[in-house]
């Protein structure tokens, strides 16, 4: 049998900046709202968030019989790509300055679970990075990684909100870890400071948020040209944060700056070819050339 401390403990040998338990027992809060979210269009074009609203509603049929939720966290801000913000021309999200952290960080669980598992072969588990239809955030706010803020995303207390989130599901109770309190209080700098207006306290309207423009939106001919400099992502409602006004920085190398993303930064994206060149093995590639090149075109005015 697994024990919790074994499965915390090891989390962070294995390099895991934040790691918490979350019990399965109880239904999953604010379904009411997840649903009304769907039906009022404010997932945009996401049509997968809709597709799979019962599975992310309920754990237990995306992995039959989940019992508990290991919720692990990877900071992955970089002091250089701060640098790098300050002057640039064409902004990029912080969480696209390193490598594309779905490969990376589903091979660090697997490796993390390939510990775990020797003592435990019947134990049954799924790994969740971003794609799969569990809702990472709930999860994370019932283990105790953070509290979920008005903006929407998971903060911790003391390192702030720049950091991914993993999820795995296992078939096996263990001991959950407590909930952080809501650290929010009567801040609102978030709401005040998204210029497209698409944030009210703990809700977002994806459709007028800059991040979903910029990377997912599939509507022909929706951009309607405020993107605040933003080319790839937004942080605005980050960066303004107080519990992000002490950077903490990430360690693992995979998020560390690559400084191919500069020219992209500084408004160039000649062709295709400068495209393959800066976005091979980054998170920017979700995008595509042709929405990166008219969202630079956005901001570049031209
Ligand atoms: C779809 C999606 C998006 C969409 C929609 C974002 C959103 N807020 O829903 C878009 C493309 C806009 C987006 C943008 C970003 N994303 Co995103 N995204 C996701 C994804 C795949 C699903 C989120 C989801 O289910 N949304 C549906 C709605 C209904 O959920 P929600 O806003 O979270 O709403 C909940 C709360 O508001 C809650 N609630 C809590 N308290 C209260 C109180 C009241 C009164 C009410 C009414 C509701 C309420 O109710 C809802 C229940 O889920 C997750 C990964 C995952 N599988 O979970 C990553 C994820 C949330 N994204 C992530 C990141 C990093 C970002 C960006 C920062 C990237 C960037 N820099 O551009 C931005 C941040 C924008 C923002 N302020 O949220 C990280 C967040 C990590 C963290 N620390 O929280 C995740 C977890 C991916 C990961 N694995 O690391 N994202
Ligand atoms: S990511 Fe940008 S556009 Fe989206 S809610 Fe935050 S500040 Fe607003
Ligand atoms: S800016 Fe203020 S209101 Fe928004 S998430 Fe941070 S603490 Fe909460």
């Amino acid at each position: 049998m697994l024990s919790a401390d074994t499965v915390l403990q090891m989390a962070a040998r294995h390099g895991f900046d934040l790691a918490g338990i979350a019990d399965l027992r109880e239904p999953l809060p604010h379904k009411d709202y997840n649903k009304e979210w769907i039906t009022s269009g404010q997932h945009g074009s996401m049509q997968y968030l809709a597709r799979t609203l019962r599975e992310r509603l309920d754990p237990g049929l995306y992995l039959k019989d989940a019992r508990s939720a290991v919720v692990l966290g990877v900071l992955y801000r970089s002091e250089r790509m701060d640098q790098a913000l300050e002057e640039a021309v064409c902004k990029v999200a912080r969480y696209a300055g390193g490598r594309d952290y779905h490969k990376i960080l589903k091979k660090k669980a697997y490796r993390y679970l390939a510990e775990l598992l020797p003592g435990n072969p019947t134990l049954k588990f799924r790994i969740c990075v971003d794609t799969a239809p569990v809702a990472e955030k709930l999860l994370a706010a019932r283990a105790g990684l953070g509290f979920q803020g008005k903006n929407t995303l998971v903060i911790h207390p003391g390192k702030g909100s720049y950091f991914f989130l993993v999820v795995i599901l296992l078939d096996q109770q263990l001991q959950p870890t407590p909930p952080v309190a809501d650290g929010c209080g009567q801040c609102r700098r978030c709401i005040d400071a998204c210029p497209t207006r698409a944030l009210k306290p703990y809700q977002l309207d994806a459709r007028r948020c800059i991040s979903y423009r910029t990377i997912e939106d599939r509507t022909p001919g929706e951009f309607d040209g405020s993107s605040a400099g933003w080319v790839f992502g937004c942080d605005i409602c980050q960066e303004v944060c107080p519990y992000n006004r002490k950077p903490v920085y990430a360690t693992h190398p995979a998020f560390q700056f690559r400084e191919r993303l500069l020219p992209l930064m500084e408004g160039y994206l000649e062709d295709e070819n400068v495209y393959e060149y800066t976005a091979t093995g980054s998170a920017l590639r979700r995008a595509g050339y042709e929405k990166l090149k008219s969202s630079v075109e956005v901001v570049r005015g031209s």
